[in-house]
């Protein structure tokens, strides 16, 4: 018997996995939380039944959320991570000396000890002496802290459910207070490919410039994800992403990644057009 597990990406559209055994399914307080194995991507976690990671391909998406910050500003040391409760995001900016203290603010405790349990190599910096994690709200975590943080990642999920706070002006404004004079937040900002999501995309993009003066998007591909295609957007008091690059000391650093070099970096904020067009006059 062939067991396949689906994503709806839209109403005409269905990504689906073959699936070797199911390993866990529960409901959480915030969600509904299961483990597949699949016969091609190895582990996969959803949360209300969207792809979340994958053991093959979540080094993209890692590698993305985290270096393209880094390499802009190599002084990096105190960093929030919202979500990002597989620890996927942790475990790249523990490769960072540089770093002393990372708060990772996940909301649901279940998908911290899911990926302890069935995704070890995900979850392995978790326990680090450097992270603290916090099982709260990350949207009323920000609320009250002024001037902490270099960099924020905000590693959530879709506008629905728990992340839907992630997206709103409100947020960003807390996170603004929250860092820095030269901090940086990056937030993982959908498909361009399917209009809910580029438009979830297009309107967090809209929101971060009304603050940050600098605000620019870039991209990765993701097999797994809607459209195979995912975008970031990199939002700045002080640093561009371009400019601002210090390729040499990023490439000194040794830091070995399976996704992510200093070349690539140039290339990820490179558009295509359909997408550029959009951003710039902020309607889909
Ligand atoms: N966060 C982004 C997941 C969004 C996927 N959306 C979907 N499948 N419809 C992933 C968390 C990884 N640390």
């Amino acid at each position: 018997m062939d067991l396949w597990y689906t994503e709806n990406h839209t109403e005409g559209v269905k990504f689906s996995l073959k699936i070797n055994n199911h390993l866990f399914s529960s409901q959480s307080q915030f969600q509904k939380v299961d483990i597949l194995e699949t016969h091609e991507y190895g582990n996969l976690m959803t949360l209300d039944g969207l792809v979340m990671v994958t053991e093959k391909d979540e080094f993209i998406y890692h590698d993305m959320i985290v270096h393209p910050a880094l390499s802009v500003n190599p002084n990096i040391k105190k960093v929030l991570v919202i979500g990002g409760g597989d620890g996927g995001t942790v475990r790249e900016l523990m490769k960072y000396p540089s770093i002393e203290h990372v708060d990772m603010v996940e909301i649901d405790k279940m998908v911290v000890d899911v990926s302890k349990e069935f995704f070890p190599s995900i979850s392995c910096e978790l326990s680090n002496p450097k992270v603290k994690l916090l099982y709260e709200d990350g949207v009323a975590f920000v609320k009250d802290k002024k001037n902490v943080y270099d960099l924020i990642l905000i590693d959530s999920t879709d506008p629905i459910g728990p992340g839907e706070g992630l997206f709103t002006t409100d947020f960003y404004n807390n996170c603004f207070q929250a860092l820095k004079d030269d901090g940086i937040v990056v937030n993982q900002n959908e498909t361009p490919v399917y209009e809910n999501f580029f438009e979830v995309g297009i309107s967090s993009n809209k929101k971060l410039k009304k603050m940050f003066p600098i605000v620019e998007v870039y991209q990765a591909s993701i097999p797994t994800y809607p459209g195979g295609y995912w975008l970031f957007n990199f939002a700045s008091k002080k640093y561009n992403p371009l400019k601002d690059i210090k390729v040499n000391d990023w490439n000194s650093l040794n830091i070995h990644t399976k996704y992510y070099n200093t070349d690539l970096h140039m290339g990820s904020f490179a558009l295509p057009n359909y997408v550029k067009e959009k951003f710039e006059n902020g309607n889909v």
